[in-house]
């Protein structure tokens, strides 16, 4: 059997019709669906070894603080981190840049500068302004080219002895387009300055190497590769970890309590305030695992062809603009003068799952100059048949609206 068949019998949601046709789900920069193997640890967890972790001396709280460490090192071997105590877990992406936000920025004083860029999504931009009405930082915004890529060349002259830290999307979540993040990594460590990477996109669709990237910090969201909501990773160097201070306060994150002082526990628990999701914790784990079972280069390679066949087949449609040039897993368009908002309504009564507007990234839909896109985007269980399905449907609403 071909590899997206084997592949989408392991999602049961993608079983059902919508409005009466088969659903196409092509929202997958949104969330992704869960895989039986994923769904069924969280049934098996609930079922037979819940109980909360790192506290009980009992069995199952060993079990199961067992299960969520194994899972923490799971992580750690899936982004190629060098500890396990560097992987925090969290709710997801915009937990974690909150994270460094508030612990980081509260290092920063007025006039530091934060670097990010004209294409974030606004869990990479509204902490940074949340920081800046606390303290006083200066925000600075790597531009765009006329192609939608980002202007390294401007951003290396951002830098200057006052930056402290860049904050950049490894894959903008609208243009699907990857950022040559190795360079800025580069480019900002020659200069002193720590880089954090947005992973939201990047994680589920490229193999990322921490040691390779030589990140800082890496923020990524559990659900947007087959895990479930309300967990997520920020990977944090040992180093910069150590020296911040503590987000939250609560239970786990302490060593000892006393009215006069706290003294705090070690990485990662340091970060990891009150009873943790351990459940989608392990289930992470699990979804790392089932990625792992394919192969993340072969789930890329299948999600590059889709989004360079849907482009492909895109263009023959007339008054067609793609936005950016998309490498990897998403595609935004607009056909003519469509509103968005009418092509995913009518995209919708056909089955088919798009999302439409400004994706949480109004800075760049203003840069461009439009009132949003309509936005495709692929995981492992897409077809090219689901692809020429979206094109007829894209063309049946040209035909509605000419
Ligand atoms: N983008 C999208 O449809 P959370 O919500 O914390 O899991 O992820 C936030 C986030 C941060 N950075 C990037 C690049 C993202 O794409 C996202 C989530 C979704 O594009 C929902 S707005």
């Amino acid at each position: 059997m071909p590899f997206t068949a084997d592949i989408r019998k392991e999602f049961p949601i993608l079983e059902q019709k919508v409005y009466g046709k088969p659903l196409v789900y092509l929202d997958n920069a949104a969330t992704t669906q869960k895989p039986r193997r994923v769904i069924e640890c969280m049934d098996r967890i609930y079922t037979t070894v819940n109980a909360n972790v790192h506290r009980g001396v009992h069995h199952l709280s060993q079990v199961c603080t067992e299960e969520m460490e194994n899972a923490r090192n799971t992580v750690k071997d899936f982004i190629g981190a060098a500890h396990s105590h560097e992987i925090i877990f969290t709710r997801g992406t915009t937990e974690s840049i909150n994270l460094v936000a508030s612990s980081l920025g509260s290092m920063f004083k007025e006039g530091d500068e934060v670097i990010i860029s004209t294409m974030e999504h606004h869990s990479n931009i509204v902490p940074w302004q949340l920081l800046r009405d606390r303290t006083g930082i200066v925000l600075r915004i790597i531009p765009l080219k006329p192609d939608c890529s980002l202007d390294i060349e401007a951003f290396a002259r951002l830098l200057n002895n006052r930056t402290r830290l860049v904050s950049v999307t490894h894959v903008s979540n609208v243009l699907g387009v990857t950022n040559p993040i190795k360079e800025i990594i580069d480019i900002a460590h020659s200069h002193g300055v720590p880089v954090l990477v947005d992973g939201a996109q990047s994680a589920p669709h490229i193999k990322v190497d921490m040691q390779q990237l030589d990140a800082d910090f890496f923020a990524f969201s559990g659900h947007k590769l087959y895990a479930p909501t309300g967990i997520g990773i920020l990977y944090g160097k040992e180093r910069w970890l150590n020296a911040m201070p503590p987000y939250h306060g609560g239970g786990e994150m302490i060593k000892t309590v006393r009215f006069e002082k706290t003294t705090y526990n070690e990485l990662p628990y340091k970060f990891e305030a009150g009873t943790p999701d351990y459940v989608g914790a392990i289930a992470l784990g699990s979804a790392l695992e089932w990625i792992d079972s394919i192969g993340i280069e072969k789930i890329a390679a299948h999600e590059r062809e889709l989004t360079r066949y849907a482009v492909e087949q895109l263009l023959t449609i007339e008054g067609m603009r793609i936005f950016g040039k998309p490498d990897g897993a998403a595609v935004s368009f607009l056909v003519g003068d469509i509103h968005p908002a009418d092509m995913g309504a009518i995209l919708d009564r056909l089955g088919i799952a798009i999302r439409t507007g400004h994706h949480c990234a109004q800075p760049l839909i203003d840069h461009l100059d439009i009132p949003g896109t309509v936005r495709a985007s692929f995981a492992a269980y897409n077809t090219k048949e689901e692809v020429d399905i979206l094109i007829k449907g894209i063309e049946r609403a040209a035909k509605m609206f000419a």
